[in-house]
C-alpha cells in the first residue's frame, strides 16, 4: 500500500492573503509565498494546498470564483503562479490548487450571461426554480444564513446558493458544465501542479427540490465522470472536502481503484464540540472518548478500503491549540502532544500554517473581524435575542478569522507579514511566539513538527501500520499502536494538565523512545506529554 507518493506524504495548507506579503499593500501574494519556500522546505513538507487564488471578487475570500484561468491580481500574475509551480520543484514540493466547483462567482461571465434572458446558452449553467417575489421555491437556507434562494425580477425566477449570494451554485446535471470544468482542470493540469483539494464536492449533486444538498443520489457518478476526464491522466494528488462523508461512504470517495479521488477529508472529528442537533456557534465540552471512538473507527474501518486526511485545523476552523489543547502555560507540550496524536495515525498529515509554530485563536472586537460568517451570525444572533457576550463567546471560539489572522514570522511590526496595514489584525502575541523565534531552538513546536515529518519518512510503519487504540475509556489518554510485518509503534498522548501514572508499561517494555514532548524520562506521564515507542 506505500505505492502512491501522497501516502507517506505531508501536506501544508497555505492560506494566501495571510501568508506573507511581498508589495506592501497588506495582502499575503503568491510572490510572498515564493520567499517562503525555504522555510517549507526545511520543515520538510511534501506539498501546499493552495487556498483558492485565481480571479475573484473575495466575497468570500477567493471561495467565489470569478475566472478559474486566471490569477487575482491581488495575489500576483499567472507568471507569478508558474514561477511558483517552478520554484516550489525545485525544493521537491507540488503545488495542490483549491477547485470550488459546486459553485462561481455572481460575477462569473457564465452567471452574468445566466441572468440575462432564460433563453441564454449560460442560463441552464445555474440552478434556477420559478417563483413570486414574497414566495421562495422552499425554505432552505444557506450556510452563511438567510435563505438559499435569491430573487431576480427581470427573470421572475429565483437562483439556488448554498453558500453566499454571491456563490449562485452550479448545475452540475447540465453536460456542458460539467465538460467546462473538465477542460479547466486539464489546463491547470498542464501547468503543472500536483493536485487538486475539492471544495464541498459532496454538495454538487444537489437537488433543491427535494432538500438534497450533501451527498446527492448522483454525486458518485459525476465524481467518477470527473475523475475519469480530468485527473486519471497524471499522478496527482485529489482530496474531496465532504462535510458529509461517514465511514460507509468514505470508500467511496477514496476506493484505491482510482475512481474517485487520492483521500476524503471528512470532518467527524471536528463537529463534536457543539451542541447536539444545533449548529458550531452553539458551544458544548469537547467530549474526549468520543472522540476517541470516532478516530479507532476511522482508523480500523478505513484501513486497506480507502485513505482519510488527517488534520486538527483549516482556515474554516478554530486554532487547534486553543481549541483541544492548552494556548497558556502549556502552549508549547500540547501543541506538540495534538501534532504527536495526529502524525501517528494512519492517513495523510495535513499542517494549517501557523500551526507550526503553536498560534492561537483570537478575541477581537466585532468590527476588527472580516469573515462574512462572522458578520452574519453575529447579526442575525443579536436579532434572535442572544446576548452580545454569548454571541462573541461562540465567534471567539469558532470564528474562521482565528485561523486567518496573518503568519507571525518575527517580532518586527506587523509579524513580518508585511509592511504596509495588514488586512486583518495581527495577533497581538507575535512577539512571543513566531517563526524567528524558533527555528534555531532545537525544542520549538517548528523543530518538534520538521522530526516528526522526517520519522514518518524513515519509519514505514507511521505509513502503513495497522491502527489499535488502548485504553478506550480513559479519560485522559489517546494511546495507540500502529503495527506492520517488521515493526510495531506505541504512542501514548496526555490530553489533560493532569500527571497521571505512566500507562502500558508492560506493552512498552523493550520498546526505544522514537519521540517525545519531555527532555527527561519520568515514571509519570506529564501534562500533555506524548511519546512515542518504537520496536519490533
Ligand atoms: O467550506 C465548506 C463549508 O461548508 C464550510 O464553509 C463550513 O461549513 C463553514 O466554515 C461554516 O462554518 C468550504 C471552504 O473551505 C470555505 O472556506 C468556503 O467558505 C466554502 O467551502 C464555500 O466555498
Ligand atoms: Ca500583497
Amino acid at each position: 500500500m506505500n505505492d502512491k507518493w501522497w501516502k507517506s506524504a505531508v501536506i501544508y495548507q497555505i492560506y494566501p492573503r495571510s501568508f506573507q506579503d511581498s508589495n506592501g499593500d497588506g495582502i499575503g501574494d503568491i510572490k510572498g509565498i515564493i520567499s517562503r519556500l525555504d522555510y517549507l522546505a526545511k520543515l520538510g513538507i511534501d506539498a501546499i494546498w493552495l487556498s483558492p487564488v485565481c480571479k475573484s471578487p473575495q466575497d468570500d475570500n477567493g471561495y467565489d470564483i470569478s475566472d478559474y484561468m486566471d490569477i487575482d491580481p491581488m495575489f500576483g500574475t499567472m507568471d507569478d503562479m508558474i514561477a511558483l509551480i517552478e520554484e516550489a520543484k525545485k525544493r521537491n514540493i507540488k503545488i495542490i490548487m483549491d477547485l470550488v466547483l459546486n459553485h462561481s462567482s455572481d460575477e462569473h461571465r457564465w452567471f452574468i450571461e445566466a441572468k440575462k434572458s432564460k433563453d441564454n446558452p449560460y442560463h441552464d449553467y445555474y440552478v434556477w426554480r420559478d417563483g413570486t417575489a414574497d414566495t421562495p421555491p422552499n425554505d432552505m437556507g444557506s450556510v452563511f444564513g438567510g435563505p438559499a434562494w435569491e430573487w431576480v425580477p427581470k427573470l421572475n425566477q429565483y437562483y439556488f446558493h448554498q453558500f453566499s449570494v454571491k456563490q449562485p451554485d452550479l448545475n452540475w446535471d447540465n453536460p456542458k458544465v460539467r465538460q467546462e470544468l473538465y477542460d479547466m482542470i486539464n489546463w491547470w493540469i498542464d501547468k503543472g501542479v500536483g493536485g487538486f483539494r475539492l471544495d464541498v464536492i459532496d454538495q454538487i449533486a444537489k437537488e433543491p427540490d427535494k432538500k438534497i444538498t450533501a451527498d446527492g443520489p448522483n454525486l458518485h457518478k459525476y465524481i467518477k465522470e470527473l475523475t475519469a476526464n480530468t485527473f486519471s491522466k497524471a499522478d496527482l494528488v485529489t482530496v474531496g472536502e465532504a462535510w458529509s462523508a461517514n465511514i460507509e461512504r468514505a470508500p467511496l470517495f477514496s476506493n484505491p481503484d482510482g475512481s474517485e479521488f487520492s483521500m476524503v477529508f471528512q470532518f467527524e472529528h471536528i463537529c463534536l464540540d457543539q451542541q447536539e442537533g444545533k449548529d458550531k456557534w452553539d458551544l458544548a465540552p469537547f467530549p474526549f472518548v468520543k472522540y476517541k471512538q470516532i478516530m479507532n473507527k476511522w482508523q480500523t474501518q478505513l484501513h486497506d478500503k480507502g485513505w482519510n486526511s488527517l488534520f486538527w485545523d483549516n482556515h474554516d476552523l478554530p486554532r487547534v491549540v486553543s481549541r483541544f489543547g492548552n494556548d497558556k502555560e502549556y502552549r508549547v507540550e500540547s501543541a506538540k502532544m495534538l501534532a504527536t496524536a495526529l502524525h501517528g495515525m494512519q492517513g495523510t498529515p495535513y499542517i494549517f500554517q501557523g500551526e507550526e509554530i503553536g498560534m492561537t485563536n483570537v478575541r477581537y472586537d466585532i468590527e476588527e473581524y472580516d469573515d462574512l460568517e462572522i458578520k452574519n451570525v453575529y447579526k442575525e444572533r443579536l436579532a434572535a435575542g442572544y446576548s452580545k457576550e454569548d454571541i462573541m463567546n461562540s465567534i471567539y471560539a469558532k470564528g474562521r478569522d482565528n485561523a486567518r489572522t496573518p503568519m507571525q514570522w518575527d517580532s518586527s511590526e506587523n509579524a513580518g507579514f508585511t509592511t504596509g496595514k495588514p488586512w486583518l489584525k495581527v495577533n497581538p502575541n507575535f512577539i512571543e511566539i513566531n517563526v524567528e523565534s524558533q527555528l534555531d531552538d532545537e525544542n520549538s513546536i517548528f523543530n518538534y513538527y520538521a522530526k516528526l515529518i522526517r520519522l514518518r519518512k524513515e519509519y514505514d510503519v507511521f505509513i502503513n501500520g495497522r491502527f489499535e487504540m488502548y485504553l478506550e475509556d480513559d479519560e485522559d489518554i489517546f494511546a495507540y499502536s500502529r503495527t506492520n510485518d517488521n515493526q510495531k509503534m506505541v504512542v501514548i498522548c496526555n490530553f489533560h494538565d493532569k500527571e497521571l501514572d505512566m500507562p502500558l508499561k508492560d506493552e512498552t517494555a523493550g520498546m526505544k523512545v522514537l519521540l517525545s514532548n519531555y527532555d527527561e524520562a519520568s515514571d509519570k506521564l506529564r501534562p500533555y506529554e506524548a511519546i512515542i515507542y518504537i520496536g519490533e
